[in-house]
């Protein structure tokens, strides 16, 4: 015999009891609710200016944002055209160190590029 369901199934609710060893001595670990969020993430932003070469921007958006040459170039544009463009994502502290290599390199050419990160929404 078939029988139908006549309601939708519920979601089980979490309980909060902890592994318990039962009689037999195999261990039974119910669910918990997740308290864990995801860490908050960071864009990194290049800034446009009138001075910074085109193609040192291309250079350090494949250098240390790890895109190919094509891809380096459309951000740049896009940089150059709209006035600030991400160019990665990442946790707080490889955010932090991208943007002080970028300013290092920046600074060491002799260019005035700026470059900062922000949370992202
Ligand atoms: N506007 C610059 C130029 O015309 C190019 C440029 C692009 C500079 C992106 C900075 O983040 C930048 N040479």
């Amino acid at each position: 015999m078939v029988f139908m369901a006549t309601q939708n199934p519920k979601k089980p609710e979490n309980p909060t009891a902890p592994p318990s060893v039962s009689n037999d001595e195999s261990v039974v670990l119910e669910r918990r609710a997740q308290r864990t969020k995801p860490p908050q993430m960071f864009q990194v932003v290049l800034l446009n200016d009138d001075f910074t070469p085109m193609e040192f921007v291309v250079h350090v958006i494949q250098e240390f944002f790890s895109k190919d040459r094509e891809t380096a170039t459309q951000i740049m544009l896009k940089i150059h055209l709209e006035g600030k463009g991400i160019c990665g994502v990442y946790s707080r502290d490889v955010a932090s160190t991208k943007v002080d290599q970028v300013l290092q390199a920046a600074r060491s050419a002799g260019h005035p590029l700026q470059c900062m990160s922000e949370p992202v929404e």
